[in-house]
C-alpha cells in the first residue's frame, strides 16, 4: 500500500471523526469547522496510521491519537497567523480564521481545539487508561513550553536578529518537530515497537522534521502564493532567521538533500531490524519533500 491509497481509505472518515464534537450553533463552533474543513495534509495523523500499517497494527487505532494532534496542529495554524504572531490574512488559500471570523474568535477556536485534542484523548474506548496518560503526556509535552509553544516563543524573540545555526535547528526542532515526533512516538506505542527501533524511529522523525521545515523555507522562496495558498516572503518582511536566510538557496537545498538521506539511512536500518517488514509507506513521505 502507498501513502495516497492509506489517504484514500481514511480522508472521509478522519473529516468526520475531525468535525464530529463541533456540531453546535455557535460563533465558536463554526470557526472551528471552518478550520477544520480548510483542511491541510493531515500528515502528522498518517504519521501514525502509516507507521501502524507498517508494523501490522490495526491502523484504524491511530485515529484517536491523530485527531488529538491534529487538533493541536490546527490550533497553531490559528494562533501562527493571528496579528500578534505572523499577521498572515491567507492559509491554505483561504483567508485565516480571524481574518474570516475575527481575533477575540481565533484565539478562542484555538484555545478550544487546545483542550479538544486531550479531551478526544480521554474519551475514546480504543485505548486502556495507561496508554492514554503515555499519549497526553507525550502530546503534553510536544505541544507545550518544551516543545511547539517554546519553539514558536524562540522564533517570535529571534525576529530580525542574527542567531546561530545551531539556534535555528533547536527553534524548528520544538516548533516543527516537536508534534511530528509525538505522531512517531505514538506511532510507535501503538504498535508495541520496542526500544531499538523505537530509538531508529526518533532519529527519523528528528531528520524528517528538520528537513520539513527546511522544504518549507525553501516553499517560500520559490514557490507561488498560489501553489502555497499564503502570500510569499513574509519570512522576509519578518526578517525570520529561515535556513535559506542562514544557507542560501542551494545551500539549504544540499541541507535538506543531507536530512531525506539521514531519514532514509534510519529507515534502512530499520529494515534490517524488522526484515518482514515493508517500509514503503514510511519512505512516501519523504517523496513530499521534494522542491
Ligand atoms: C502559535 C503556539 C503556536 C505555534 C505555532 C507550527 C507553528 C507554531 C507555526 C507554523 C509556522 C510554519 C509555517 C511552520 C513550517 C512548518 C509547518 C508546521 C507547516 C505547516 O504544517 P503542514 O504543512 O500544514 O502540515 P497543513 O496545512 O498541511 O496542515
Amino acid at each position: 500500500m502507498r501513502l495516497k491509497d492509506l489517504q484514500q481509505a481514511y480522508d472521509k472518515k478522519l473529516t468526520e471523526q475531525l468535525l464530529a464534537p463541533f456540531q453546535g450553533h455557535t460563533r465558536l463552533e463554526a470557526s472551528i469547522r471552518y478550520s477544520l474543513e480548510n483542511a491541510g495534509k493531515h500528515l502528522r495523523v498518517y504519521f501514525i496510521l502509516a507507521l501502524m500499517k507498517a508494523f501490522g497494527v490495526d491502523e484504524a487505532k491511530g485515529l484517536p491519537a491523530g485527531i488529538a494532534v491534529e487538533y493541536i496542529h490546527t490550533y497553531s495554524l490559528i494562533h501562527d497567523d493571528l496579528p500578534a504572531m505572523d499577521d498572515d490574512d491567507y492559509r491554505r488559500g483561504v483567508l485565516s480564521n480571524h481574518r474570516a471570523f475575527d481575533e477575540a474568535t481565533a484565539i478562542l477556536a484555538g484555545d478550544a481545539l487546545l483542550t479538544a485534542a486531550f479531551e478526544y484523548l480521554s474519551a475514546t474506548d480504543l485505548y486502556s487508561d495507561r496508554t492514554k496518560i503515555k499519549l497526553m503526556t507525550l502530546l503534553s509535552q510536544a505541544a507545550g513550553y518544551q516543545g511547539m509553544v517554546s519553539g514558536q516563543s524562540l522564533d517570535l524573540e529571534a525576529e530580525g536578529t542574527d542567531i546561530s545555526l545551531e539556534a535555528v535547528e533547536v527553534m524548528y526542532q520544538r516548533k516543527t518537530g516537536a508534534l511530528l515526533s509525538y505522531s512517531i512516538k505514538a506511532g510507535a506505542l501503538l504498535s508495541a515497537v520496542e526500544s531499538e527501533g523505537q530509538k531508529l524511529l526518533n532519529n527519523f522523525a528528528k531528520h524528517y522534521g528538520l528537513a520539513y521545515q527546511i522544504h518549507n523555507d525553501l516553499q517560500e522562496e520559490v514557490w507561488t502564493d498560489k501553489k502555497r495558498g499564503k502570500i510569499s516572503h513574509s519570512d522576509k518582511l519578518l526578517q525570520k532567521n529561515t535556513f535559506p536566510a542562514h544557507l542560501g538557496i542551494p545551500g539549504a537545498k544540499s541541507y535538506l538533500e543531507k536530512c531525506v538521506q539521514a531519514a532514509k539511512e534510519n529507515l534502512a536500518s530499520l529494515e534490517g531490524i524488522y526484515e518482514t517488514r515493508n517500509f514503503e509507506l514510511l519512505y512516501d513521505f519523504l517523496h513530499y519533500l521534494k522542491i
